[in-house]
């Protein structure tokens, strides 16, 4: 399991929502580029991030930020948040973000996810943002009909490398992650799902853990480290224990002869070779 340590940018800093609303925000760093680098520090293996502001208004709105934190580490990172296009979805491959969430793009522009899949292999990831199963999108303010089950099975079709699975109604408010949810949609396709919102304490990484087999095989840690509550250099040494190197730093390509790694596709991020 790896643990993906998170920097949400509203406005250019580090913030923590509640539920995904802007008005329920929490300043952690105005330095993403320091922020980034704490993560790093502290053994984060790959980092989160998400253009807030670029979520809610469909196209980019965090640049400066963003390129201050690829600059300031050495580690993979995956960015969403308002990225509709390919021509995006070019411009931060080529700033130096490892692979791109799509969210909103996929729901409304399914077609755009096979394109980008075709175009950029290994490195479309899917953000699916669900309220009670069911997709939301444009910073979730649009809760749709779309199940998450059918748009995962959906995305796996197109080449997707991973879905980001959120629970939105857990996420920022440290009640635990939906486990039972989240095991269920990795149960049901075959590419890796993180988990993502509600990651309270160590005790949920070991719950996460042991559901690893179905697929479920990284988790987004947010307000949890930001607070203290966990601390991700004791979280990622528990997720390293009893596993080797290689396996951790590969426990997020594709599951092929999954868990033992054998047979299975190495991680393609350069930097994780
Ligand atoms: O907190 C929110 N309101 C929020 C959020 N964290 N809204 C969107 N997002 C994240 C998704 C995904 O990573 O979890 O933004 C990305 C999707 O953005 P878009 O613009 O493609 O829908």
């Amino acid at each position: 399991m790896i643990i993906l340590p998170a920097i949400d940018l509203k406005e250019g800093r580090c913030v923590r929502l509640e539920q995904g609303l802007m008005d329920k925000d929490t300043v952690y760093n105005d330095d993403p580029g320091a922020q980034a680098r704490i993560w790093q520090d502290q053994g984060g293996e790959l980092l989160h991030i998400v253009d807030l502001d670029g979520a809610f208004a469909g196209v980019p709105k965090n640049k400066d930020a963003i390129r201050s934190i690829v600059d300031a580490i050495d580690i993979p990172s995956e960015l969403g948040g308002g990225i509709r296009d390919l021509a995006t979805i070019e411009a931060y491959l080529d700033l130096g973000i490892d692979r791109v969430i799509l969210g909103t793009v996929a729901k409304e522009n399914p077609e755009l996810v096979k394109d980008a899949c075709e175009r950029f292999p290994g490195r479309i990831v899917v953000g699916i943002d669900a309220k009670d199963g069911l997709v939301a999108v444009r910073g979730w303010a649009d809760v749709t009909e779309k199940k998450a089950t059918e748009m995962a099975k959906e995305m796996e079709g197109f080449g997707v490398e991973a879905i980001i699975y959120t629970d939105i109604a857990r996420d920022g408010m440290m009640k635990g992650p939906n486990i039972e949810a989240t095991k269920a949609l990795a149960e049901s396709i075959n590419i890796p799902v993180i988990a993502s919102g509600g990651l309270s304490s160590i005790e949920d990484i070991r719950r996460l853990m042991a559901v690893e087999s179905s697929g479920v095989t990284g988790v987004i840690a947010g307000k949890a480290i930001y607070s203290g509550a966990i601390d991700l250099r004791e979280a990622v040494a528990l997720t390293k224990r009893g596993f080797n190197a290689d396996q951790a730093n590969h426990s997020l390509s594709r599951r092929q002869g999954w868990p033992g790694g054998q047979g299975g596709q190495l991680c393609r991020f350069a930097r994780c070779r």
